[in-house]
């Protein structure tokens, strides 16, 4: 897969049912997050031309596309769900290659990918309308949905081939066309993703890939008029100038953003569960998951025993290749998300925050040329620093205690991102209390923040999204329009 500069591939976009270069032929090096040194493959930067070529061939592909019964949609879409599973090891590759995950890592987010496609292809199959009684007789009175257009997928690095999928497909089983714009720290997972579809027969422009930069290509994407919807997952900033940029000529959006997601852990708690599933949700994927648990609030009479047992769980993961089966945790994606986590550890450390393991980038053998940061756990945080306020995106925990559930509650959402939270405790009446009180999307007792099943919407609240949320039956209602009809069929 790894290669050096001068031998490793070049790829190219996926536009109008051709696998072409940049118009200009400009092309971006990637390079791989477990070692730096080591490009990976050139992608081509896409001028507004390309960008143009793919929207262009999306508009062309839009009326047959829509006018095939959804049956016929979902036959290609299930082939490329044949294909995905046949290619689990391929792909898999690509994104440990690319993101810096373990095998296993991308290899359960194919799994995870397949089922929410499997289930928005059974929806979009089920779900499009309904007929209501009329109030005169002889009149027939229904809702149907019917797609949009041409459709923008923005999708991030950290889930590169599930975001896609989750994206897409409710938007190709509705009617809808697609340009997809993946990530610059993973565009071959996009262009593989595409692969898969491009190798079902899809016809020519349903669905295009381009790769380049988010201020160049996706910025000039978006300003396409023609783009009739814009699904968005990625930061909360970022987000908010979509939003705005799309508030002008009224196109939807659906923006899954940042996150910054609790965890308390109430007296009463399984300690050897609640530090389990503390340390899974804090370091799994180098904790760069939307809904990785980045702050805990433990009852103060728990909190010796419940932080050893995390610090001994974060101490005990082995930092390494994600091809390597020993490695249980990888690197960050690429050298710019490990500045920006070293530097927030830096401000918690000037701030006053207490540094309980780790804290710096990982040396030794197999790590000095990759972004390997040490799963890092402070204590002594307090609701004003940056490192609580601001998502890192990456293993870093802060440890908060509380005295009161009333007091943890206020911690939890004393934040302005609303993606996911849990709680851990036995006694019913406080869980159900805290499904109440607590601000955010996903609420989870006594299971981990990242848990979640495709039948059910995924999205945040606050600052953590914007707009129809994805998945379960809002998949594909974010990607449709309602047409309401009345016919009188006898006088
Ligand atoms: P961003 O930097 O916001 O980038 C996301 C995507 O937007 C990338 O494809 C990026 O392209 C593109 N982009 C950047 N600026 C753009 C612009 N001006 N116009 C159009 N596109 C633009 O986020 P990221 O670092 O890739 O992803 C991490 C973030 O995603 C975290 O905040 C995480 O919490 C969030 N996330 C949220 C969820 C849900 S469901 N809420 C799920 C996964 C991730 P480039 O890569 O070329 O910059």
């Amino acid at each position: 897969m790894s290669t050096n500069s001068t031998t490793a591939p070049t790829h190219q976009n996926y536009i109008g049912g051709e696998w072409r270069a940049a118009s200009d032929g400009a092309l971006d090096a990637h390079h791989n997050p477990a070692r730096i040194s080591e490009v990976t493959g050139h992608f081509p930067r896409s001028t507004d031309d390309d960008v143009r070529a793919a929207v262009d061939a999306a508009e062309a592909a839009y009326p047959a596309w829509r006018d095939l019964s959804v049956f016929a949609r979902a036959e290609y879409l299930k082939r490329a769900l044949a294909l995905m599973s046949e290619r689990i090891d391929r792909v898999s590759q690509v994104i440990t290659t690319e993101n810096g995950k373990t095998l296993a890592e991308s290899r359960g987010e194919i799994v995870s990918a397949i089922k929410e496609m499997e289930h928005q292809i059974h929806q979009g199959l089920r779900d499009l309308g309904e007929i209501a009684p009329s109030a005169q007789s002889g009149v027939l009175a229904y809702q149907y949905r019917r797609p949009l257009g041409v459709c923008a997928v923005i999708s991030p690095w950290n889930f590169p081939f599930n975001v896609p999928g989750r994206k897409c497909t409710p938007a190709l089983i509705a009617g809808n066309t697609v340009v997809l714009k993946p990530a610059s720290l993973t565009p071959n997972v996009g262009l593989e993703f595409t692969r898969l579809f491009a190798d079902t027969g899809l016809p020519k422009g349903v669905l295009n890939c381009i790769t380049g930069s988010g201020s160049g290509a996706g910025e000039s994407l978006l300003n396409d008029s023609r783009i009739k919807a814009i699904s968005f997952t990625g930061s909360t900033k970022v987000g908010i100038h979509i939003n705005q940029l799309a508030a002008g000529r009224l196109v939807r959006t659906q923006l899954e953003l940042g996150g910054k997601n609790p965890m308390v852990v109430l007296e009463d708690a399984d300690l050897d569960e609640a530090a389990s599933a503390c340390a899974t949700a804090a370091f799994a994927c180098a904790g760069q998951w939307c809904t990785s648990t980045s702050r805990v609030i433990v009852a103060k009479k728990i909190a010796g025993p419940f932080v050893e047992a995390v610090l001994a769980k974060a101490q005990a993961l082995r930092l390494g290749n994600g091809f390597d089966p020993a490695t249980t945790m990888g690197p960050v994606c690429g050298t710019q998300q490990m500045k920006n986590i070293l530097d927030f550890i830096e401000q918690g450390k000037q701030e006053g925050a207490r540094l309980l393991t780790g804290g710096r980038r990982a040396a030794g053998e197999g790590l000095d040329d990759g972004c390997f940061i040490e799963p890092t756990v402070f204590s002594e945080v307090n609701p004003g620093m940056t490192i609580t306020q601001e998502e890192i995106f990456g293993p870093v925990l802060s440890v908060f205690t509380a005295d009161s559930f009333d007091e943890a509650v206020n911690i939890a959402n004393g934040v302005r991102f609303g993606l996911a939270s849990s709680i851990y405790t036995k006694d019913l009446e406080r869980a159900m209390k805290f499904l109440e009180k607590t601000e955010a999307g996903l609420t989870h007792v006594n299971m981990m923040s990242a848990y979640k099943e495709p039948q059910l919407s995924f999205g945040g609240i606050k600052q953590s999204g914007s707009g129809i949320p994805e998945a379960g039956r809002t998949g594909i209602e974010f990607f449709t329009e309602h047409k309401v009809a009345y016919i009188k069929y006898r006088s």
